[in-house]
């Protein structure tokens, strides 16, 4: 049996992610497990949570951007033994966002390359999607409660991702418009290319 597949499902606040990536659990059930960054329960993640849901509680921006990596580096070693034991691994939000958020603050000298380097040699995923709602974060309910959900920060992440991907992204990764799409037609749109995946898995891992 060959190692499992790291399946990313990325994009803005409230573009669906937790939703679609609970129903691929589903799908894939139970030959995957699922991961969403920032993974709050952790002593790195209790952290992130404050700053996120606290807007009064102030950490320097170059701080947190390094906790959520370390965030990530807290989970890497449990992903890779369940991959390696052939189960897929879904994960909500990972490196592009850490990257695309913290650039999309304007600090100087947290450019891209500052920004990916606690990132560099985490595993890469094997497929990214990438949720794109053209109506706006803000279309959607519960939108405006956390610390980056302003229509204004969410429009700067936008342009960043877009570069974020064009730097530190390759083929496996993969634009969904979802603009106006149902729960459902959304499922289906990522099990097709969850489907094409699987149907051709990665044997060697490969690493930011
Ligand atoms: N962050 C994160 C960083 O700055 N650096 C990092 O390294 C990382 C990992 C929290 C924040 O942290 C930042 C980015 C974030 O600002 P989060 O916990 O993932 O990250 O926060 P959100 O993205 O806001 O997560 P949410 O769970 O709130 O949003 P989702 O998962 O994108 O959206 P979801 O599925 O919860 O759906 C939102 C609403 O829309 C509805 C749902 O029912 C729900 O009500 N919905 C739809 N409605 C209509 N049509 C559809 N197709 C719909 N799909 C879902």
């Amino acid at each position: 049996m060959g190692r499992g597949q790291l399946i990313l499902i990325e994009g803005l606040d409230r573009t669906g992610k937790t939703t679609q990536t609970e129903l691929l659990l589903n799908n894939l059930s139970p030959n995957a497990e699922l991961i969403k960054f920032p993974q709050r329960q952790t002593p790195i993640g209790k952290i992130i949570d404050r700053y996120l849901t606290d807007k009064s509680y102030e950490l320097p921006d170059q701080a947190i951007h390094l906790l959520f990596s370390a965030n990530r580096w807290e989970l890497i070693d449990s992903i890779k033994s369940t991959l390696d034991s052939g189960k897929h691994v879904i994960l909500d939000r990972y490196v592009f966002s850490g990257v695309a958020y913290s650039v999309g603050k304007n600090i100087p000298g947290m450019d891209i390359h500052w920004c990916v380097s606690p990132d560099k040699g985490l595993m890469r995923p094997d497929l990214t999607l990438f949720l794109v709602n053209e109506m706006g974060s803000d279309s959607r309910a519960g939108f405006g409660e956390e610390r980056y959900e302003s229509v204004g920060m969410q429009q700067k992440v936008r342009k960043q991702f877009d570069l974020v991907l064009k730097e530190l992204g390759d083929a496996t990764v993969k634009t969904l418009n979802v603009t106006g799409k149902t729960i459902d037609e959304v499922e289906l749109m990522i099990r097709r290319q969850v489907d094409n995946l699987l149907s051709n898995p990665n044997e060697e891992y490969h690493h930011f």
